[in-house]
């Protein structure tokens, strides 16, 4: 018996591997740990890589001038939420959501009263409103976002405001009609305290349109034909 495969029984299996891996639902979850340092600009963002569910990222703010930008491929907006916790006890932290061009749609400083941990709640009408490609801010307290040629406070992206810190910010600040340019922290100095942020409404990689799948499998018949009478070409030589 012949166990050798011909190229359009091999491309065979490989199609059907294929299309039997890209139909199946991604069901797991991915945890993603930063890569060096993630970038703090919409161009810079450190984008995770793999297959299904984003449930955490682990990664570490080095300074004050270090935040830490990913840019997330947000599947379901109404179940999107994300929170920081510092893993190594000390990071006071802050979040915020930009989209994919910059403009930062919400921000908070403490998750609840007494904690230093900052969340992005699911559900609010300051949230991502349609899937897509957002950019998460991991921010040390301290170090607002600015936008325009300044880095002053007439250029910060959300409001300054006074306890209990707890409001959820959106960009109404001086200059929140215009995309993230830079951050401006108040201060300099080492922090090396690392995070863990929790993500629900996440994909590594965008799940495709049903009309995504009709083409994908479109194609690969278009393949398997061509494989095939390329195949009856070489058996008439
Ligand atoms: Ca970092
Ligand atoms: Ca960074
Ligand atoms: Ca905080």
């Amino acid at each position: 018996m012949d166990l050798k495969l011909n190229l359009a029984q091999k491309m065979g299996v490989s199609m059907s591997l294929l299309a039997m891996s890209l139909l199946a639902s991604p069901a797991h979850a991915v945890d993603w740990t930063e890569v060096g340092d993630a970038g703090q600009l919409v161009g810079t963002s450190q984008e995770p890589t793999g297959d299904g569910r984003l449930r955490n990222i682990y990664g570490t703010i080095s300074t004050t001038n270090d935040v830490d930008l990913y840019r997330l491929y947000i599947s379901n907006p109404d179940t999107f939420s994300a929170s920081v916790n510092s893993t190594s006890g000390d990071l006071d932290s802050a979040i915020a959501l930009f989209n994919d061009g910059g403009f930062a749609l919400y921000a908070n400083d403490d998750a609840m009263l007494g904690t230093r941990n900052a969340a992005l709640p699911a559900g609010n009408v300051h949230g991502p409103q349609a899937p897509g490609w957002y950019h998460l801010a991991v921010v040390p307290l301290g170090t607002p976002p600015v936008s325009g040629d300044g880095f002053t406070p007439d250029h910060y992206m959300f409001p300054n405001v006074s306890s209990p810190y707890t409001q959820i910010l959106t960009a109404t600040g001086p200059g929140g009609a215009s995309p993230l340019t830079g951050w401006a922290p108040v201060d300099s100095m080492v922090l090396d305290e690392g995070y863990r942020l929790r993500l629900s409404g996440v994909q590594v990689s965008p799940v495709p349109e049903p009309e995504t799948y009709a083409m994908l499998l479109a194609g690969l018949g278009l393949i398997g034909t061509m494989v095939r009478r390329r195949k009856g070409f070489i058996n008439q030589q």
